[in-house]
């Protein structure tokens, strides 16, 4: 079942330089890379890609926090790879997210600074095929 996701290194990542291991691990666990493109967002195409939260207390410091600095954004394909992303980044809460994963390991963020999670990805295939569109288009 070949699925695409869009995942997005933000920009707690590529600052603290982390974009190659994010990456590597991706690559590691056999997906394919088959856009990727290093940007900085725009408020619009923030607020597009985080429709669902618009209205949540977080929403705003969320769209703050991607504005602060160029992100990476890649459409990732291979077997089941929506779920299989999420499994690879972890949960929502580094300093609790499995060891093992993106967040997991290289993360240690919560609360308020939940945002610094280092990764997004696409939770369905109707997600990841609106948010494609959104990042590259
Ligand atoms: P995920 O990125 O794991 O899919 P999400 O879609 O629920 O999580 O939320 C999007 C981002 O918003 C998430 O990566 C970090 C931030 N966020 C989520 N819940 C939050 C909260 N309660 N307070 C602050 N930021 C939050
Ligand atoms: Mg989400």
């Amino acid at each position: 079942m070949t699925q695409r996701t869009l995942v997005l290194v933000k920009p707690d990542g590529v600052q603290r330089g982390l974009t190659g291991q994010i990456l590597a691990r991706i690559e590691a666990k056999g997906y394919t890379l088959a856009q990727l493109e290093l940007v900085t967002a725009t408020r619009e195409i923030l607020e597009r890609h985080y429709e669902e939260h618009q209205g949540k207390p977080f929403f705003e410091p969320l769209v703050e926090f991607m504005l602060s600095g160029p992100v990476v954004a890649a459409v990732v394909e291979g077997d089941r790879v929506i779920e299989g992303f999420r499994s690879l980044a972890g949960a929502t809460e580094p300093t609790t997210a499995a060891p093992g994963t993106i967040r997991g390991d290289l993360g240690r963020d919560w609360g308020e600074k939940v945002q610094k999670n280092l990764v997004h990805g696409s939770d369905s295939p109707e997600s990841a095929e609106r948010e494609i569109g959104i990042w590259f288009s």
